[in-house]
């Protein structure tokens, strides 16, 4: 599969200073068609994996848009600790893993993290810190 340009130049071996081959040159291991296949169909899966999060995660950024406004209109604050904490509880209870619950969580409080920003950006627009440089 080793196809020109899939390695750096350095790492190729050029004609002149091929020596005889090593051995099984050329040979792939037993099974070995069959594995690379099947990574292929799971990266595949990956990709496609990938796309339904990032969908999911604009439709929820979506709705913590809509809160925000809303927080907005009555005049309430963007951070809302409980609502948070009500959510990384749910969350690590659901949890069926492989990720472990730290990890999830890690991941849940980024996501909330940036629904909070884009929440301060919709409302608040940039730049509206009384502290110069800062969002
Ligand atoms: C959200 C974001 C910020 C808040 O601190 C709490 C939760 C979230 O992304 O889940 C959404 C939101 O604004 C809200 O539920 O109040």
């Amino acid at each position: 599969m080793a196809r020109k340009g899939s390695q750096p130049r350095s790492a190729r071996r050029r004609s002149s200073e091929k020596g005889p081959s090593p051995p099984m040159a050329g040979k792939a291991p037993a099974g070995s068609n069959d594995r690379q296949a099947r990574m292929e169909e799971l990266r595949r899966q990956i990709d496609a994996t990938d796309l339904e999060l990032l969908r999911l995660l604009n439709t929820r950024a979506g709705y913590a848009l809509d809160v925000g406004r809303i927080k907005r209109e009555l005049e309430l604050p963007i951070y809302c600790a409980e609502r948070e904490q009500e959510i990384l509880t749910r969350i690590g209870k659901n949890n069926p893993g492989p990720l472990e619950e730290a990890a999830i969580r890690r991941l849940f409080e980024r996501i909330i993290d940036e629904s909070r920003r884009l929440e301060r950006l919709a409302v608040q627009g940039p730049g509206s810190s009384c502290k110069p440089g800062e969002e």
